[in-house]
Parts: C-alpha cells; structure tokens; sequence
C-alpha cells in the first residue's frame, strides 16, 4: 500500500517521499513476527527493498530506507535477537525523521538570509524546501514576490502557489512558456531538489534546466534547496541517475491518444541541469556551491555516529 502510495504519487516530494517511506518501514519493523532474526530480517530487507524501488530518481527515497534498514542491519549482524533488531530499526527511522524535518527548518533560515527586500522569485514545481525558504524570508518581512510556473503535466506548481498566497506572499502564475518573458522580473530563481550527482548537477523536476538557462542567460542567481541526504552517493563511481518515466496519461487523455493513434508520448518526470548553472546549493549544512558536492560526500561519509547524514547508511544496499 505504501508503495502504491508512493508510486501513483499520492505522497510526492522528495523529502516527502524520503519520511514517508521511513515511516511505513518503521510501522512494517514494528508489526512484524518472526521467529528467529535473519527471518525478522530478511523480510524487513524485502520491504525495504520494494519501497527503494517505488520511484528511481529521487534518491531521498533509497537514502531513507537505506538509513532506517543500516540501523537493524547493524544489530541483526551483531547477533542481536530480534526485539533488538526491530527497536533498532524504529530508532533509525525516528532519527531520520526528525533530521528530515529540521533539515527543512533550517534550509528556510539559511536561504532566507539570502534574500533581499522586494526580491522577485521565480520557482518550479513544488517544493517543501524551497518554500520553506520563502516562507522565512517573508516571515522575516523582505516583501518578496513568488512567479510560479505551472510546471506541467501535473501542475505541481499551483500547489506551491496556493500554499504561498495563503501565507500572505504576493504570488502570481505563469504558463511554464512564459518564463524566459518573465525571467528578466526575477532577483533569483529558487527550486528544490530531487537528486545531487557527485559533480554537482541537479536532478530536479523537468523543466528546471530550462529555467537554469534562462536564469544563466540573464544572469540571475539560481539557488537549490536541498538537504543533504539528496546528494546521490552512487554517482561517485561514476553510475548515472535514472530519470523516471511516467505514464503518458499524465500528458494528454486517453480519448485524445485513441483519436491519434500515430503520436508517440514520451514524458520524462526529471532533467539534469548542468553545475556550471547552479550558483549554489542551501543545505542543512549550509551553502554549498556545486564544486563543493565532493567534499560534502566525504565530510557526510566520514561522520559514522550521532548524524543523520551517515554516508556510509546511504551506500548500504
Ligand atoms: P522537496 C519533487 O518531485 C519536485 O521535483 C521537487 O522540486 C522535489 O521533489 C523536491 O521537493 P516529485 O516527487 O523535497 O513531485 O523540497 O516528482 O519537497
């Protein structure tokens, strides 16, 4: 059911996703019976593994689940019975859950200090974090204005529009074509985040590398809010992000398609944009511009204890 939830996008975002899908394994840990451990164990695997496989481009969602699963691996291989195993299983999925949600607090404080009075925003897509920052910033009384673009097929821009003018921040929509019309209106432009690849690009919903270009074009800032367990540790080697197709329902209706039958659908639900584009990445850790993903990764992999942000918990497979 989890996984069904996340897959049709019931639960969407990738921070979202990510404490979702730590949460359902934390409830599967708790109400699960076995008889010996590497039973217990194996069927917790098992349900971790088919919740990581649930959505293939954020990796929020395996950094999760492969946080929660390296703290009952730890005690499953330390011999541990399985009352231990489960506890610490559930320890591991609180601990992330509430690094996850002050990681969010905390990108909203450091972002917003980069905001000047008056500024005009530009966003894509829907994002809890990049909210997060422009929520503080007009908390803080900058007096921002947010141009939201619809971001098609599933106009997750709306919500992020609807959730900001509720707040009180001066918000308009645009079409996602009308944005290089508008760019020249913007201070900066600021949009989440679904994966960082070890070079410093950004996976995020499709259409934010147009915005990055035009952004680029018109050299105006360009600003990532990310925590820092959407940094992709498989890319180190060298392996590339999938970019996660859907259904092609989500484009046009199915009696549109029936009376053309000829036209082809393809629909991509994420783009790369290039690092050279990116101006900087706001973490929980603070601002790092995408040169400085590497050393993040080592500084993330060499913390073994007391941080949600284990490198070596996201390796683990
Ligand atoms: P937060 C979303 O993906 C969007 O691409 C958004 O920019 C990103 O997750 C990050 O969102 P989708 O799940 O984690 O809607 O900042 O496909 O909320």
């Amino acid at each position: 059911m989890a996984f069904d939830a996340l897959k049709t996008m019931q639960v969407h975002g990738a921070g979202r996703i990510a404490r979702f899908a730590a949460q359902a394994l934390r409830d599967y840990a708790s109400n699960t019976e076995a008889k010996t451990p590497k039973e217990y164990w194996d069927l917790v695997q098992t349900a971790g593994e088919r919740l990581r496989s649930a959505r293939p481009t954020a990796v929020s969602l395996p950094n999760a689940v492969n946080y929660v699963l390296y703290g009952g691996r730890t005690a499953f291989e330390s011999g541990s019975p399985v009352a231990d195993i489960r506890q610490a299983t559930i320890d591991s999925a609180n601990d992330f859950l509430v690094g996850s949600i002050a990681a969010v607090k905390v990108i909203g404080e450091i972002g917003a200090k980069r905001i000047k009075n008056g500024d005009t925003i530009i966003t894509h897509c829907n994002s809890e974090a990049a909210i997060s920052i422009m929520k503080t910033a007009h908390d803080l009384g900058r007096g921002i204005k947010v141009i939201c673009d619809e971001t098609r097929p599933r106009y997750q821009g709306r919500k992020t529009a609807a959730t900001l003018a509720d707040y009180g921040i001066d918000t308009t929509i645009i079409i996602d074509s009308a944005c290089r019309l508008f760019i020249d209106k913007a201070d900066r432009v600021i949009v989440g985040c679904d994966a960082i690849s070890a070079n410093g690009a950004l996976v995020n919903k499709v259409g934010t590398s147009q915005v990055a270009l035009l952004a680029h074009e018109s050299r105006v800032n360009f600003m990532v809010a990310a925590e820092t367990y959407k940094i992709d540790f498989k890319t180190l080697t060298g392996e590339l992000i999938e970019i996660e197709e859907r259904d092609a329902l989500e484009v046009a209706p199915k009696e549109w398609m029936t009376q053309h039958p000829n036209v082809k659908f393809h629909n991509p639900a994420f783009d790369v944009t290039p690092p050279q584009f990116v101006d900087f990445y706001v973490t929980e850790k603070g601002l790092i511009p995408p040169g400085g993903i590497l050393a993040m990764m080592k500084e993330l992999y060499r913390y073994s204890d007391g941080s949600m942000s284990i490198g070596k918990a996201f390796f683990y497979q």
